[in-house]
This record gives structure tokens, sequence and C-alpha cells, in this order.
């Protein structure tokens, strides 16, 4: 990161924010770091335990729906950067229930605007550094069919209540440039996986329920397609947004790693089972007998379950010199190590509230339509 910025990080104690908190904080030890997370299931700050006692680190518990915190916080600490990642995230939660998406996903990225436009466009001292970076997502572009991509073109069509409550978040940022002159930029990134990703999500889920020899879900007949990337790649594609990125753009952030979700659910068994075999401690922890593709139960799908995604992100390579580089079969097999040794972590994670949304989602849903 080119230089010593005063950034607001919100939603840093959660999967992609703690990474990127991380990541910055070790490419700038001059930047001033303030994470505002309201610590909601998701959020962990533990995540964030390697700089706890950072001198230029700072971690508020706030809901980015309070202007009078977010107020606060931009003008005393005299606030430069945003990088909004706080958001209600899992889109089957979504479809169980969606108000919370609405309520911090539109509600909270509106208040955080006013804030930004309270703060820096109120007539103090012009600062032409600022940047109000939007992390989204490429669901807000709907389903593809067999073939093509998604372009920062593609018009919105969002399916779920989770990607709807994004799309609107989009649309909001977009204004605040627009009308009031705002200095946004937008990323729309495909499915990330890595380190610190809640349980909920496709990968750990299957890789702690491999682990733990439970049955893997796979929803409808697994012939769903994702874009995957390594979260440290989209960290390093946010960095090259906020050095690089103009002001008023959108750039789509992907890994060219097309995958079906049961070609990933067969990929992390042999992981799992690999990094079992191969240590006789583990072996004993995590005892089974055979291959852990045995474990796969294909399950009821997913309400208006998108079918394909697909980002082309020749934008950001080609304008800003981005690329992923992490190849996903080496990512998957990293992070499948990541879980197996930080049992820990997503022990504690998985605490009372995870079991119950567990049942509900997958209770009585084992046979497939
Ligand atoms: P996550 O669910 O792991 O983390 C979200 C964080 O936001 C948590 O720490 C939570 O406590 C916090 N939060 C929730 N509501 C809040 C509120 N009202 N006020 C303050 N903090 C609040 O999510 P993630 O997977 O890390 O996703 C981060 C962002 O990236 C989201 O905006 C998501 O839409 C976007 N995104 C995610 C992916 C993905 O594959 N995970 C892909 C593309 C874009
Ligand atoms: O148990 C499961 N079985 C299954 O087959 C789960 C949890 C998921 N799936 C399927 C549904 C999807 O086709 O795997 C695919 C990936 O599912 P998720 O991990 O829930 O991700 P997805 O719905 O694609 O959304 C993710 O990517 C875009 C993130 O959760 C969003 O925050 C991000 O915006």
């Amino acid at each position: 990161m080119d230089r010593a910025r005063r950034a607001l990080i919100t939603g840093g104690a959660g999967f992609i924010g703690s990474n990127f908190t991380l990541y910055m904080r070790a490419k700038n030890p001059d930047a001033r770091i303030v994470v505002l997370d309201k610590l909601t299931y998701a959020g962990n700050l533990e995540n964030l335990a390697p700089i706890k006692r950072d001198a230029n680190f700072s971690f508020i518990k706030g809901d980015i729906n309070a202007f009078e915190t977010v107020d606060s916080v931009m003008r005393e600490d005299n606030i430069d950067t945003v990088v909004n990642f706080a958001a209600e995230s899992h889109v089957d939660r979504s479809i169980l229930g969606p108000r919370a998406f609405v309520e911090t996903n539109v509600m909270g990225t509106f208040t955080l605007l006013e804030a930004a436009r309270k703060n820096w466009l109120g007539g103090g001292a012009s600062n032409d550094k600022r940047i109000f970076l939007h992390v989204s997502t490429d669901e807000v572009y709907g389903s593809l069919g067999e073939t093509g991509y998604f372009t920062e073109e593609t018009p919105y069509s969002p399916n779920s209540p989770y990607s709807a409550s994004k799309a609107a978040s989009d649309h909001l940022v977009r204004a605040y440039h627009h009308t009031y002159g705002l200095p946004v930029i937008t990323t729309n990134c495909s499915n990330n996986y890595g380190p610190y990703q809640f349980p909920e999500k496709l990968i750990p889920l299957i890789t702690i329920n491999a682990l733990t020899g439970k049955p893997l879900p796979v929803y409808g007949d697994g012939g769903n397609v994702r874009d995957w990337l390594h979260v440290e790649d989209h960290c390093a594609a946010i960095e090259t947004a906020l050095d690089r990125g103009k002001i008023g753009e959108v750039y789509n952030v992907g890994g060219r790693a097309e995958r079906k979700n049961i070609d990933i659910v067969n990929l992390i068994c042999g992981a799992v089972d690999a990094a079992v075999n191969s240590d006789k401690a583990l072996r004993e922890l995590y005892p089974f007998d055979g291959s852990r593709k045995k474990l796969i139960t294909y399950v009821k799908d997913r309400p208006g379950h998108d079918r394909r995604y697909a980002i082309d992100c020749a934008k950001i390579e080609k304008e800003l010199g981005w690329t992923p580089a992490v190849a996903f079969e080496d990512g998957v097999r990293a992070t499948v190590d990541w879980y197996v040794k930080n049992r820990k972590w997503w022990e504690r994670v998985m605490s009372g509230e995870y079991v119950k949304y567990y049942e509900r989602q997958y209770g009585g849903r084992s046979a497939r339509p």
C-alpha cells in the first residue's frame, strides 16, 4: 500500500474483513486502522488477535447503522479511507430471515455514506486522497446459463434477499458519487475461500463435516457453478483498487476458477483424507474407514438457487494490473490444512447459535425432492 492511510474498516472482524485488516497492517505499518464491527455471530475478535496490541490499531464494537458512532470515528480519527465489508453475508440465512439483510446491507451502507458525506463534503478542508471503497459481490448480476461472463456492464438482476440487499447498497454508493461527488469505488467479487471463513459457507462447512465424519450436504444436483478466489487475492485486489483505482468506477474481481460444487466437495474429501492419513495423531483424532466421499449426501435444493456465476475480471487486470495468484486446488489444500490446524478456532465459533442455525437449515433436508 503506497502511503499511510487513515482507514475505517467496517466488518473487520469477519472473514474477508479480518484477512484484509491483517494484510493491510503487514503491508503498511504506518497506516492508522480502526475496525468497526457489531460482532454478530460472524464476527470474531480472535481473528484480529495478532494486531491487538498495535498502537496504530483500534477496535470499536458498534453497528454501521449508528450514525453518531460512525460520525465520531470519522471525525476524531480524521478518516480518509472507508473500506466497507460489514454485511449479513450468507444467502441461506437471507432466505430464512431477510430483515437483518435490509437493515445492515441497505440501511447500514446508507448510514456510512451519510457520515462520509458529512465529514468529507461538509465544507472543511478538501483532501483528494479520500476513498469510500464498497465491497460487493458478483451475485448482484443474477445467474448465468452455460456460457457468458459478468462484466461491469451486466445489468443487475439479484435473485436472493442477500443479493438484492447488496444490489441496493451498490446503487446507493453509485448515487452518492453521481449526486454529491462522494469519492467512491465499488468492487464486485466472486466467491472467496481461505482462513477464518465461517463454517456456514460451502468450503469450511464441507471441510469440518468431512473431518468430523458428518454428512456432506450437496444442494440439488451439485452442478451449480461458482467462480472461486482465495481471500488473499481479494485483499490484493482491494489494495490495488485503493492505490490505483479510478474514483467512481466499478471493478469486477474473480479468480478465473469456475468449479461445480460437487467437484469441490470431492476435492475437499481427497484433501481431508490425505491430511488425516499422513499423521498418526490426526488418524486417532478423526478416525474414518475409506474415502470421505461416501459422506456426500444430496439434499433439497436452495430456493431460487443461482445456477452459474462467472466473472470477467479483464478491467481490473488491464487497467490496474491486478491478477489472481493462488491456483484453486493449491488454495483449497492450504485452506483444508488451516482448518485441520485450527480446530480450537472453529469449535469456538460453532457455538449455540450455530447449532440452532444448522438444525434449522439442514434438519429434515436429507432427501432430494
Ligand atoms: P462475514 O459474514 O464473514 O463478516 C461480516 C462481518 O460484518 C462480521 O464481522 C459481522 O460481525 C459484521 N457486521 C454484520 N452486521 C454489522 C453491522 N450492522 N455493523 C457492523 N458490523 C456488522 O462476511 P464476509 O464473507 O467476510 O464478507 C464481507 C463482505 O464481502 C460482505 O459485504 C460480502 O457481501 C462481501 N463479499 C463476500 C464474498 C464471499 O465469498 N464471502 C464474496 C464477495 C463479496
Ligand atoms: O451446505 C451447502 N451445500 C451446498 O451445496 C452450502 C452451504 C452450499 N452449497 C452450495 C450453494 C452454492 O451453489 O455451494 C455453493 C456455494 O454456497 P455458499 O458458500 O453459501 O456461497 P454462495 O451462496 O455462492 O455465496 C457466496 O459467494 C458470494 C458468499 O456467501 C456471499 O457472501 C458472496 O457474496
